[in-house]
C-alpha cells in the first residue's frame, strides 16, 4: 500500500485554493478559474467599488447641491450593454470548451464501475473478471475492538481513509460508470477535477487520465443519509505493470491476458462474483482485523426519513 503525499490528493489544513491538479482537464479547469474567472472577479468588483466611492464624493448633497437632470445618455447606455455582453462571452468560449472536453471522453484504456450505498462505495471492474471490491471508512484505533483493522497514516487523513483503494493505471484513460444503489451520492475527486452524481437506477459517466502516482481522496459529496460524511473515496494510481499484478491479487484477469498467465503466487482469491445484495455489507476479512460491517437497517430508515 502506498502512503499519501502530504497536500497532494487530499486537502490542507488552512488550505483555501483548488487541490493541485493532477489531470490535464484539471489542470486547465485550475487556470481558468485562477488566471481567467479570478481575474475577471477582481476587476470587475474593484471597477465598481472605484465608481461607487466616486459617486459618494463627488455628488453628495454637500459637494453637488443641484443634481444633473439627465435621463439619457445614448454612449453610455450602448457601452453598459455591450461591456457586460463581451464578459459573457469571454466567459463562455473557454467554459464551453471545456465542458467538451469533459464530456467527450476518448476511447477508454480501463472501465471501473462505480456504485454508491448507504454509506460506503463498491467498485466493479468489468474489463478485467468483473471482480468488486468493496471500500468502507477506516475507523481511528480507539473506534475499533480489539484486533479490528484502524486507520493509520499510511492509509490515508482521518475520514478520508478507506480500507480498500480503487487501483488505477497511471497514463491511461478510466472511465468510471456510477451509479447507485439507494439514494442519490456523489462521486468526487477533487485532484481529478471529477465529481458525478450517482443516481440509483442510472448510469453517468466520467473519465480521468492521471499521470501522477500516488494516492488521492474524495468524498461522497450529495447529502445521502446519517453517514453521508463516513464514505470517503480513495483512489491509487499505480504504473501498469502494478495494476496488472493488483488485478491478480484480487482474483481478476488482464483484457487479453489468458486467466493461467495472471494467476501469481500471492494467494489469489477466486473471483467475487458482481452480486453482492446492497445490504450485504462489506467483503470478507483480508487483513488482520478488517473494517466491520457499516449497514444498520435501523440507521437507514432513519436516514431516509431524515432527507
Ligand atoms: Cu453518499
Amino acid at each position: 500500500m502506498v502512503a499519501p503525499t502530504a497536500d497532494i490528493g487530499e486537502p490542507t489544513p488552512g488550505g483555501i485554493a483548488i487541490q493541485p491538479q493532477v489531470t490535464e482537464l484539471g489542470r486547465e479547469a485550475q487556470s481558468f478559474h485562477n488566471n481567467w474567472l479570478l481575474l475577471l472577479c477582481a476587476v470587475i468588483s474593484v471597477f465598481v467599488l472605484v465608481l461607487l466611492l466616486y459617486t459618494l464624493f463627488k455628488f453628495n448633497r454637500k459637494a453637488n447641491p443641484t443634481p444633473s437632470r439627465t435621463s439619457h445618455n445614448t454612449a453610455i447606455e450602448v457601452i453598459w450593454t455591450l461591456v457586460p455582453v463581451l464578459i459573457l462571452v469571454a466567459i463562455a468560449i473557454p467554459s464551453i470548451g471545456l465542458l467538451r472536453k469533459q464530456y467527450s471522453p476518448p476511447p477508454a484504456d480501463l472501465t471501473v464501475k462505480v456504485i454508491g450505498n448507504q454509506w460506503y462505495w463498491t467498485y466493479q471492474y468489468p474489463d478485467n473478471g468483473g471482480f468488486e471490491i468493496v471500500a468502507n471508512m477506516l475507523k481511528e484505533k480507539d473506534q475499533v475492538k480489539a484486533g479490528e483493522r484502524y486507520r493509520t497514516d499510511a492509509d490515508g487523513p482521518k475520514l478520508l481513509a478507506a480500507d480498500e483503494r480503487i487501483v488505477i493505471p497511471a497514463g491511461k484513460i478510466v472511465k468510471f460508470i456510477v451509479t447507485s444503489n439507494d439514494v442519490i451520492h456523489s462521486f468526487a475527486v477533487p485532484a481529478f477535477w471529477t465529481k458525478i452524481d450517482a443516481n440509483p437506477g442510472r448510469l453517468n459517466e466520467t473519465w480521468v487520465k492521471v499521470d501522477r502516482p500516488g494516492v488521492y481522496f474524495g468524498q461522497c459529496s450529495e447529502l445521502c443519509g446519517a453517514r453521508h460524511g463516513f464514505m470517503p473515496i480513495a483512489v491509487q494510481v499505480v504504473s501498469p505493470a502494478e495494476f496488472a499484478q493488483w488485478v491478480a491479487s484480487k482474483g481478476g484477469t488482464m483484457p487479453g491476458a489468458r486467466p493461467a498467465a495472471t494467476s501469481d503466487s500471492t494467494g489469489a482469491s477466486p473471483v467475487t462474483p458482481a452480486a453482492i445484495p446492497a445490504a450485504a455489507a462489506p467483503q470478507p476479512a483480508t487483513g488482520p482485523g478488517a473494517a466491520p460491517a457499516v449497514a444498520q437497517p435501523a440507521i437507514n430508515q432513519a436516514a431516509t426519513a431524515q432527507n
